[in-house]
């Protein structure tokens, strides 16, 4: 087995991260303190629930709207980006991709402008790692590829991190809110927003009613990534996603017989969670998991993390255990996250970074 160390020094991409569930725990246990001490929460039964360790998928969506009581005010959002993109360049992801799904408050005043500017203003306080958010020829852009991956560098070089932002559309939202979300995100193009996801529990809402907005999005050269086969019987939802040609798609534990071929034939990349399809019982371990056959038949395909604050996971981790389960090596792993570069929604200046970025660090790791 690959140790967990060496996976934690290799440079990594990030590409399916949702906001509020890479919250950390102690934040989440902090905040719920508060609100309980305020008598709007009960903390005995709150902590109780985020301590624990595996939950179905329905437990899981049950936390999300707890999660979101806790953190949906402008400065908590701003807090939790902060921290949460700390918590990925310190474990040397060089490119993430995160998503959130843009939120309204009209008893607090949040718009899903105010949400977004929020997340935006937790990217601009990071201090300590370089942060690129924003799409060059747009300000900020900070040319250099200088990168400290702990395994190659004295430990002088400041760590950089690439950020982009997707924004999600909930499953529980209308056709109008998810227009609203996409316009949004054409509007904040230049603060990094490069595309749009469609998640959310996925036994609710109908692909008919997201299809404009997601449509509109295309049309207009935002890149989509679908929650896509995260649940059983759903092989019109798949036939018709997959029909979309999405730039990704996430999960894709239950795409089978034609639609499969479909899939492989397309070659839209897929985002894998295993640790997050583990926990919500979508295998029962990852021998059955569909990793194997997608890696195989050399697929795009790239490990992610989904929610490392629910599933009590990294980056890292996600790496070691396919090391250990697929008797994958550090070669192999090395090239897995690489190859994600060709599929990441920054423009080709980030990817050419990206490649610098690895090119220069493959003889440590191969
Ligand atoms: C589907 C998921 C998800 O957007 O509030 N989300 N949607 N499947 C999953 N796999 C278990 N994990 C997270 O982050 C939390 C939201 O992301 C989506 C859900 O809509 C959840 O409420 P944000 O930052």
């Amino acid at each position: 087995m690959e140790s967990l160390d060496w996976c934690l020094i290799q440079p990594k991409i990030e590409l399916h991260a949702h906001l509020n569930g890479s919250v950390r725990d102690s934040t989440l246990l902090e905040l719920a303190r508060v609100l309980g001490e305020k008598g709007v929460i009960d903390f005995t039964a709150v902590e109780s629930v985020i301590s624990k360790d595996d939950r179905s998928l329905v437990e899981c969506f049950r936390l999300f709207d707890l999660i979101h009581v806790l953190t949906t005010d402008h400065a908590t959002v701003t807090r939790i980006t902060k921290e949460v993109i700390e918590d990925f360049a310190s474990e040397n992801i060089v490119y993430v991709e995160l998503r959130t799904t843009p939120k309204k408050n009209a008893v607090i005043g949040m718009t899903k402008r105010s949400y977004m500017e929020a997340v935006i203003s937790g990217l601009k306080s990071i201090d300590s790692v370089d942060v690129d958010f924003i799409p060059s020829g747009k300000g900020r852009q900070n040319s250099s590829t200088a990168l400290a991956c702990d395994g190659m560098s004295n430990g002088t070089v400041r760590k950089k991190i690439y950020v982009r932002l997707l924004l999600s559309i909930d499953r529980r939202e209308t056709t109008a809110a998810a227009m609203e979300t996409v316009q949004l995100a054409l509007e904040m193009r230049d603060l990094g927003v490069v595309g749009i996801d469609l998640s959310g529990n996925p036994v609710i809402g109908e692909w008919a009613t997201f299809l404009p907005a997601l449509k509109f999005a295309k049309e207009q050269g935002l890149a989509i990534t679908l929650h896509c086969g995260e649940v059983p019987d759903r092989k019109e939802e798949i036939s018709a996603m997959l029909d979309f040609l999405p730039q990704r798609i996430g999960h894709a534990c239950f795409i089978k017989d034609e639609e499969r071929i479909k899939l492989k034939s397309s070659k839209i990349p897929v985002e894998i969670c295993l640790t997050s399809n583990i926990r919500t019982e979508r295998f029962p371990s990852l021998e059955y998991h569909h990793f194997i056959d997608l890696y195989k038949s050399k697929h795009p395909m790239v490990l992610c993390t989904d929610d490392t604050g629910v599933f009590s996971t990294t980056l890292s981790r996600e790496y070691s255990l396919a090391a250990s389960a697929f008797g994958l090596g550090r070669k192999e792993m090395f090239e897995l996250t690489r190859s994600a570069i060709e599929f990441v929604f920054a423009d080709d200046g980030v990817k050419i970074s990206l490649r610098e970025i690895f090119d220069a660090t493959t003889k440590n790791f191969m």
